[in-house]
């Protein structure tokens, strides 16, 4: 007689008592993905009370399934299902289906390539002006006078708002990325002016405070046709000035790093400049300027032998994923010569960046411009990170720009 099988018990997940959110982890998060990597496929993190995934399988296969993971919770660390969200819920990024398909139906095509084609002479153009100016000085700040002059430059006209406040829409976003966070002293030193600064971000929403003819005005454009409601127009054209600046500004920053810190690539690049795009995904890859959003259970839901019980949140480590060993060679090096896709650093699935053609865009036309003029970027004093909950970043690159 032989005993039927018995079905494997689930196991406890291993215990993991770093704090992710603690400014040494923010600082140089790499020892802390591979002990989470290393500690399985799925971990809990006791302090919080949450789990964390940091393998590339087990983070694809949850961003994938949106039916067991779900983002109607937040995709912080706040459980929405028990806690009142700090702003109104975004209705792309903060909710599931049935409720995200006519937001994203009507975003996607206003961000999609074809409706990017007539933005990209001029956004080059642009690319090109600021590259020229740089050149004439002798050293630059690469955050500052690059990586966030650029985007501030194209981006908030392309969504059509006005040029008075404009200075807002930075630490907007560095409040809103800490907030996914813990309420740690990152939230607590953007509590004082958060409020001002959201209500200028909300009343550039507005209809009559918008361009004619931006993605703004196309969003209201949806409402029109009914395609979305009237009443859900300006939390979509928040979604743009939320997640479209600091994201753009941090990842061409880490693309600019990313050639500092291997200047042969940058070799590789000037010789063939179409490799931008790639360069680009392959720094998304390495530097993952979203490095965490979370997920909530459904259901239990079992991963590696473990069960995720109903409710609890999973913090999903996109950074820890596209730098998983197991999927990538090499991974700390930044190759261009690698084939970056399938990189979780845009999420994936339902939710994948529906702003990435925006993004790329943005860093082509930089990339392009600074390739044509430009034969070394070189370092030219100390790096300074920016710490924040979420983004990986940096507050200064100072570098030089040897003109070709
Ligand atoms: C991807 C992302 C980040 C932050 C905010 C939003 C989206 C939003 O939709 O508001």
């Amino acid at each position: 007689m032989t005993a039927p099988i018995p079905a494997r018990t689930p196991a406890p997940a291993p215990l993991l008592h770093d704090d992710p959110f603690s400014d040494d982890v923010l600082a140089d998060p790499l020892a802390f993905q591979h002990e989470l990597r290393e500690a399985g496929p799925v971990v809990h993190l006791p302090q919080y009370d949450v789990f964390a995934m940091g393998r590339y399988a087990e983070v694809h296969a949850a961003l994938v399934d949106w039916q067991r993971f779900q983002s109607g919770a937040g995709v912080g660390l706040s459980n929405f299902r028990k806690e009142q969200p700090w702003r109104p819920p975004s209705l792309l990024l903060e909710t599931d289906p049935p409720h995200h398909d006519a937001p994203r139906d009507v975003l996607g095509p206003i961000l999609a390539p074809r409706a990017l084609r007539g933005l990209r002479e001029s956004w080059q153009a642009v690319a090109d002006e600021l590259v020229d100016e740089l050149l004439s000085r002798d050293e630059i700040d690469a955050v500052t006078d690059l990586a966030e002059a650029y985007p501030l430059r194209v981006f908030p006209d392309a969504v059509g708002i006005p040029r008075e406040g404009r200075e807002n829409l930075l630490p907007y976003g560095d409040h809103l990325f800490n907030a996914f966070g813990p309420d740690n002293g990152l939230v607590q030193k953007g509590k004082p002016t958060i409020v001002a600064t959201a209500s200028w971000v909300d009343a550039q929403c507005r209809r009559d405070v918008l361009t004619k003819d931006g993605f703004g005005a196309a969003i209201w454009e949806a409402a029109d046709r009914g395609d979305i409601t009237q009443a859900q127009a300006p939390l979509i054209v928040r979604s743009l000035l939320s997640a479209g600046v600091d994201t753009t500004v941090h990842a061409i920053a880490a693309v600019l790093h990313g050639f500092l810190t291997a200047p042969d690539q940058w070799q590789v690049l000037r010789r063939s400049p179409s490799a931008a795009r790639i360069a680009f995904d392959e720094a998304i890859r390495w530097e993952t300027p979203v490095q965490t959003f979370f997920r909530t259970a459904t259901t239990d839901v079992l991963v590696g032998g473990t069960v995720i019980p109903d409710g609890h949140k999973i913090l999903m480590f996109l950074g820890a994923a596209n730098r998983d060993p197991r999927r990538w060679q090499d991974p700390d090096a930044f190759d261009i010569g690698r084939d970056p896709s399938g990189h979780v650093g845009f999420g994936m699935g339902l939710h994948q960046c529906v702003g990435q053609h925006v993004a790329r865009l943005e860093a082509e036309c930089v990339l392009h411009a600074l390739a044509a003029r430009v034969r070394a970027i070189e370092p030219a004093g100390e790096p300074v990170r920016h710490l924040n909950n979420t983004l990986r970043a940096w507050e200064s690159l100072p570098v030089r720009l040897v003109p070709a």
